[in-house]
């Protein structure tokens, strides 16, 4: 009889542990799929300066919502040295930037029209 009570106990127990895992777990996979759009969010800025020399670039950019700056003129690293060959300055560009190995670098653009 006390056997028989604390095995419905039991499965009683796992099936409600079992139902908010569940859950939480598919609330999760909406949280990431709406981050990732979110990231992919391209910035206005303009090329104030290009330095070859030191592989960074100035830029003048709109508020960036993923570092949780508002709009200023900043120097970024860039994450391909290339890309100082394809800007000059006064190009108007959107672009992303992130923090690589703790640097603010642009790791994306494109020519703004
Ligand atoms: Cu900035």
């Amino acid at each position: 009889m006390d056997n028989k009570f604390i095995a419905a106990a039991l499965i009683a127990f796992a099936s409600q542990l079992g139902l908010p895992a569940y859950a939480s777990g598919d609330h999760a996979g909406h949280g990431i799929a709406q981050g990732g759009a979110a990231e992919k969010q391209m910035i206005d800025g303009q090329v104030k300066k290009i330095d070859k020399a030191t592989g960074k670039i100035t830029l003048s950019h709109g508020p960036l919502t993923n570092l949780n700056m508002p709009a200023m003129t900043m120097v970024f690293k860039v994450s391909n040295a290339a890309w100082l060959e394809q800007l000059k300055s006064g190009d108007k560009i959107r672009f992303m930037a992130d923090t690589v190995n703790g640097a603010l670098t642009l790791v994306h653009f494109e020519a703004a029209k």
